[in-house]
């Protein structure tokens, strides 16, 4: 029997790693195997790239370099953590995964979703998550939320006009692909959110 792949997304500072965190615990107590991960990232080349991304020292980093290092980390990953995992029969939980690609690199940079859909074919085939859980608040609250932290990565020293655009990605890509997709409202108190995950969660389990 092969596992479950599940994914959460959502603009920074939406309590992805919070939640990360609280989602680890609720499968590991249905008696299931898991292994968390993250992208950019997930393996030693893969964080490699992610440290790259990440730089401020890059900034203005062509967006067509950008969306090819995510997929070259990507393509690293699946191979080396993901696939294998799911076909031993585990879960992986991953912090962000190809959605990012289209909310970021498609509805922030404005990059075209059909070249975005052309390497996801490319890297992928027809593989998907089972489940992707959108954690979404308003931008404000999001960049609030993060900005209470260390010094501010490339992608967090973007403008609010990027990240309404990111959502609205987000937001569309889980109206088309409901079938996969649980939008969780992230802007309540942190007990209300889990609440929420349960529900979710316990579907799937
Ligand atoms: N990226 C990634 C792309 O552009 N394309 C891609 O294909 C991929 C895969 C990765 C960056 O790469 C980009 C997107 C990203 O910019 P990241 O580390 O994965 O970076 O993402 P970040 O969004 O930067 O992660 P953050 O750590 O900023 O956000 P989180 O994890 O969502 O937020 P978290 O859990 O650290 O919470 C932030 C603060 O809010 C509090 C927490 O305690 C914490 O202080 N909080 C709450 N407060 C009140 N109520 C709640 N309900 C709360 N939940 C959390």
């Amino acid at each position: 029997m092969t596992g479950k792949f599940i994914t959460v997304e959502g603009i920074e500072g939406v309590g992805k790693t919070t939640n990360m965190e609280y989602l680890q615990q609720l499968i590991m107590a249905a008696g299931k195997e898991l292994v968390v991960t993250r992208e950019p990232g997930g393996t030693p080349l893969g964080e490699a790239i992610r440290t790259l991304l990440l730089d401020p020292a890059y900034k203005g980093m062509d967006p067509d370099c950008e969306l090819q290092l995510m997929f070259a980390a990507r393509a690293e990953h699946l191979d080396k953590v993901i696939k294998p995992t799911i076909e031993a029969g585990r879960w992986v939980l991953c912090d962000r995964f190809t959605d990012a690609t289209y909310a970021y690199q498609g509805g922030g940079r404005g990059l075209d979703m059909e070249k975005i859909a052309i390497l996801e074919q490319l890297v992928q085939g027809d593989f998907r998550p089972d489940l992707t859980l959108l954690l979404d608040v308003p931008v404000e609250v999001g960049l609030a939320r993060a900005g209470n932290r260390s010094a501010p990565d490339r992608f967090e020293q973007e403008q609010v006009e990027f990240f309404e655009r990111v959502r609205r990605a987000y937001l569309e890509m889980a109206a088309t692909h409901n079938d996969r997709y649980r939008v969780i409202d992230a802007s309540q108190p942190l007990e209300n959110v889990q609440r929420q995950l349960d529900t979710v969660i316990k579907t799937i389990l």
